[in-house]
């Protein structure tokens, strides 16, 4: 009985790494279940980046298991060999705890340029930030959208306005500015890699570089801040089209303008 439970903690190692490498190598029964389609310039970072850690996580936690079900082998009472009871082992202890710091230490530096790129460095345009190619305020339940009109300024009278839709040129710097009409909303597109939390009263930035999308494609944003009851239908489509597509339709919507029965950005 004594070796069932140790079999059993030896399943858990063998059974986790199954699955990851099932998942990441794409064969059953883990079909489709690693990352989603990445059809951005910085997600390739972060990818890598995600894998990175994953591996890590991945060795520690195949090591420490391994180690467990081991000793509970070994060690199982039928041995009835007395435990001896050892305390404290400083040498032990400045080992784990340099290496998790060691680790902790390089993340931090090795993702550096990437949080950068991301986060902090806004494209530019001519020595200055980059305007946003749309403006998103997110409300209780859907994501406004608005895109600067033939004077290519936001927060004028002939602003492009849709619900939902998201149009971006492809292989082109797209800012978006974020704003939100209620509570605390999320940004979320999978295929980007683009997580923003979206804070009434305060204007969020992000950017990307979208590249090798596919045109006829719907690609999800969802929204990622639980934010009331209709959270789960709180969802928008994003189209990663060619310029010249991305100037009919703007084209086509500011002929079939609406907005004047719907509300302006305040
Ligand atoms: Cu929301």
């Amino acid at each position: 009985m004594n070796r069932f439970w140790s079999l059993l903690f030896l399943c858990v190692p063998v059974l986790g790494m199954g699955a990851y490498l099932a998942s990441y190598f794409d064969v059953w029964p883990m079909q489709s279940t690693w990352l989603p389609e990445n059809v951005s310039v910085g997600g390739r970072t972060i990818d890598r980046l995600f894998n990175l850690i994953h591996l890590i996580c991945a060795v520690i936690f195949v090591s420490t298991t391994t180690v467990l079900a081991v000793a509970l082998w070994i060690y199982r009472s039928s041995n009835r060999q007395r435990a001896s009871h050892v305390h404290s082992n400083t040498r032990l202890e400045i080992i784990w705890s340099i290496i998790p710091a060691g680790i902790l230490i390089f993340l931090a530096l090795y993702q550096y340029e990437s949080w950068a790129n991301d986060k902090i460095r806004r494209p530019m345009e001519n020595g200055k930030p980059k305007p946003p190619t749309a403006l998103i305020i997110a409300k209780q339940f859907g994501w406004e959208v608005y895109y600067p009109g033939l004077d290519g300024k936001l927060g004028t009278k002939d602003d492009i306005y849709v619900e939902n839709e998201l149009y971006v040129p492809e292989n082109e710097d797209v800012v978006l500015q974020l704003e939100s009409r209620d509570v605390i909303h999320s940004l979320f597109v999978p295929v980007l890699r683009i997580k923003q939390d979206i804070v009434p009263g305060m204007t969020h930035y992000c950017w990307f570089r979208a590249e090798n999308a596919d045109p006829n494609k719907n690609y999800e944003i969802a929204c990622t801040e639980l934010c009331g009851r209709g959270h789960y239908r709180m969802k928008g489509w994003l189209h990663i089209v060619p310029r010249e597509q991305f100037d009919q339709v703007m084209l086509e919507l500011g002929t079939a303008r609406i907005s004047t029965k719907l509300p302006t950005k305040e």
